[in-house]
């Protein structure tokens, strides 16, 4: 191979973010090359020519970023509009001791995902959707994981949460990693209440991570345990109680994808697909409440963010209280696995778009950004 070959089949993010904004993505030969980003009302007429609603440029008046074509959710097997309201509550019974106990099943495979227009990643994931199923839960109830792997490497299920050694779904500890074809079962009870994740715990961890496996674990509190005002927002964030009805809940997971395996991610966005909420904004209504269930697992990034327009919001952070960690802010950052809940509302606001975004420019140029569509 010629120094000129080698220097062109070295393919850097930075590379990867100038040939979207140039449309020249073909040229890479990483992806499908049907993807540009639009680069200004001009450019991004000349190249949208289909009728889907989807593509039409700045039909919600907004923007120069964003992919010109559509994501196939069909064949991915999940939508992320769906996603942001989808809970895995578990098959319910009540065990001889008065417990609630909730059985889910997960099955770890192998699958290619497009996670943005025409650019496919050869994913691992639960149950075949990235993020996997958002499990849900409260407080004091019993868990039971049946895991089965599926996939083509040795995998786990590491629930962030209280549980023993033996049910910590690491190597070296109860049944360890997961052989492809074996399966194993994580039982345990759900402390403390809160916003938490779960996710493989096989090494090398960043990459079992990155290809996607992981999702949200939300466990409900128990009002019965709480007093006053406290026992008012446990109702809100039970999922059991008709409070919770008066609040529009969404759970949405920071992620990334290194779609040429260099160790740095091209491709950005919440709950996988790049500038899905942008195309298509999310409708919510103004005088409602909105609780965001927000996770970063962004792999080979320190730092993902979520800042919101022209509004404030109270943040809960890990969800394991029933008053604000902070009040009145509109930027929140989160490490890796860290996580928190998102109060807001638009309450009196002008309806119309809203905004949201990662504060790392770069993140929301590579797909992480969206508009809440604020409607009477
Ligand atoms: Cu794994």
């Amino acid at each position: 191979m010629s120094v000129k070959e080698s220097i062109a089949n070295r393919f850097t993010r930075r590379d990867f973010l100038k040939a979207l904004l140039t449309g020249s993505l073909a040229m890479t030969g990483v992806a499908a090359g049907k993807s540009v980003l639009r680069k200004s009302p001009e450019t991004s007429q000349k190249a949208s020519t289909s009728s889907h609603p989807d593509m039409q440029p700045d039909s919600h008046g907004h923007g120069n970023f964003g992919p010109v074509g559509s994501v196939n959710h069909q064949a991915n097997g999940f939508d992320p509009h769906k996603m942001l309201y989808e809970w895995d509550y578990g098959q319910v019974s009540v065990l001889p001791n008065g417990q609630t106990l909730r059985e889910y099943q997960i099955v770890a495979v192998d699958k290619e995902i497009e996670i943005a227009p025409g650019v496919f990643f050869p994913g691992w994931m639960y149950n075949g959707r990235v993020p996997g199923p958002s499990l849900r839960c409260v407080e004091g109830d019993r868990i039971r994981i049946r895991f089965v792997n599926a996939g083509s490497h040795a995998h786990t299920i590491h629930f962030h949460g209280i549980h023993s050694a033996a049910m910590d779904g690491v190597a070296g500890a109860g049944a360890g990693e997961i052989a492809p074809g074996d399966n194993t079962v994580y039982e345990f009870d759900a402390y403390p209440f809160g916003c938490h994740l779960y996710h493989c715990h096989a090494t090398p961890l960043k990459r079992h991570i990155h290809k996607g496996l992981y999702g949200a674990f939300v466990i409900d509190p128990d009002p019965e345990n709480y007093q006053g005002e406290e026992g008012e927002a446990a109702k809100t964030r039970n999922h059991g109680y008709p409070e919770s009805k008066q609040v529009n809940e969404m759970v949405m997971v920071m992620n990334a994808f290194d779609t040429n395996f260099d160790g740095e991610n091209e491709v950005y966005a919440v709950n996988s697909i790049a500038f899905a909420y942008m195309n298509q904004p999310i409708q919510i209504r103004r005088d409602q409440t909105q609780r965001l269930y927000l996770i970063n697992i962004t792999e080979f990034d320190p730092i993902n963010s979520l800042h919101l327009h022209a509004n404030f919001f109270d943040y809960y952070d890990h969800g394991t209280s029933l008053k604000p960690t902070l009040k009145t802010v509109d930027t929140i950052m989160q490490c890796q696995a860290q996580r928190g809940i998102l109060e807001f509302s638009f309450k009196g606001f002008e309806p119309g778009p809203y905004m949201f975004h990662a504060h790392q420019s770069e993140f929301v140029e590579l797909g992480w950004m969206g508009f809440f569509e604020v409607t009477e």
